[in-house]
């Protein structure tokens, strides 16, 4: 019987059984539990019935489509986390916590990493303050790459957006048929935007107390959550943003909208600065002009995370393949 897994606990996992939305119990041993083989939130599998009467047996694991997964370059371990996604939800809050450009901008070399598709949502728009947060800017620097944007509040679903032309009823077309894994900081809403989804079949946990900040993450494990017409994973909000497994004279690949621009550069190693000879980033512009600030600010994302990378030596960002 072939099945998709939806919540795992240690050996322990639920599994939708194909074709219907009935969940039963399966057990996994062996290379299932550890190694490269290892089953997560998201995965195809065989199920056989146990001898023993209950449950069923985890059998084979199907080849996955995608993964979501991070290199742990201390331990040069590749650790994945959900497979089979389709669709990559970068969620934001306009007003608490605070809203972050930069976290955007990384899922987004993520998205690309991971071969997801991305899109992009500003939740909590109820308490929007456009003094603080522009959303058009914000939507325009996404618009070179393709990524679609939705303004939406997940606590009042009669929210209508009001600077961008997509919101809830958008997104529910844009969910459609797909699995679409939530990402984003701890408490801009995943949860709560999760259970505003499911039109009432599931209420998620939330975080009711209203801490946000480190040491106050609502969602521990991914999970998840059958809609009807589409599936949604929701994750613990990422502790660490930190892109170190990346190679810095790599990174211009994961931003199409500014390697365009980077191989006019005069030299190949160029750093992209104002004073730097030859830099087609900086020649012949208007720096008065929207394009400009669009995309130095797109620039200046690349540039933190390039520092960044080049902190982590060479040799240190290669893993081993269990
Ligand atoms: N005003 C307002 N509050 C919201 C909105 N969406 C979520 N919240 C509140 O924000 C808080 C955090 O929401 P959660 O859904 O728990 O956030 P999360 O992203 O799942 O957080 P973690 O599980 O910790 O990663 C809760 O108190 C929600 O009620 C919104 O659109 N407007
Ligand atoms: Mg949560
Ligand atoms: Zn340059």
């Amino acid at each position: 019987m072939k099945a998709r897994v939806y919540r795992s606990h240690q050996r322990s996992f639920d599994c939708r059984v194909e074709g219907s939305h009935e969940i039963v119990k399966a057990t996994a041993y062996g290379k299932f539990l550890k190694g490269e083989e290892t089953i997560v939130v998201g995965d195809y599998v065989t199920l056989e019935e146990n001898k023993e009467g209950e449950d069923f047996l985890i059998v084979d694991r199907e080849e996955r489509k995608s993964e979501i997964f991070r290199i742990l370059v201390r331990e040069s371990k590749k650790k994945v986390t959900a497979a089979n996604c389709d669709l990559l939800v970068i969620l934001n809050s306009v007003a608490k916590p605070t809203y972050k450009r930069g976290i955007t901008d990384r899922f987004l070399v993520r998205a690309h990493q991971w071969q997801v598709m991305p899109i992009v949502i500003y939740n909590k728009m109820d308490q929007h303050d456009p003094e603080k947060v522009d959303i058009d800017f914000e939507a325009d620097r996404l618009k070179e790459l393709g990524v679609e944007c939705f303004e939406i509040s997940a606590l009042n679903e009669d929210y209508q957006p009001r600077y961008l032309d997509k919101g809830l009823a958008e997104l529910k077309e844009a969910l459609k048929g797909k699995t679409s894994i939530f990402v984003g900081q701890s408490g801009v809403g995943k949860s709560q935007t999760i259970t505003c989804l499911s039109e009432g079949q599931v209420e998620l946990k939330t975080n009711k107390v209203g801490k946000i900040g480190k040491g106050s993450h609502t969602t521990t494990w991914s999970e998840i959550v059958d809609c009807g017409s589409f599936e949604l994973i929701d994750s613990p909000g990422i502790r660490s943003f930190s892109i170190d497994d990346i190679d810095p004279a790599e990174l211009i690949e994961y931003f199409p909208d500014l390697e365009e621009i980077a191989v006019k550069c005069k030299f190949s190693n160029c750093e992209h600065m104002p004073d730097s000879t030859g830099c087609a980033f900086f020649k012949d512009v208007d720096e008065d002009s929207r394009e400009f600030q669009l995309m130095i600010s797109r620039l200046e994302a690349w540039h933190v995370m390039f520092y960044e990378a080049c902190q982590t030596p060479h040799w240190a960002k290669s893993y081993k393949k269990s």
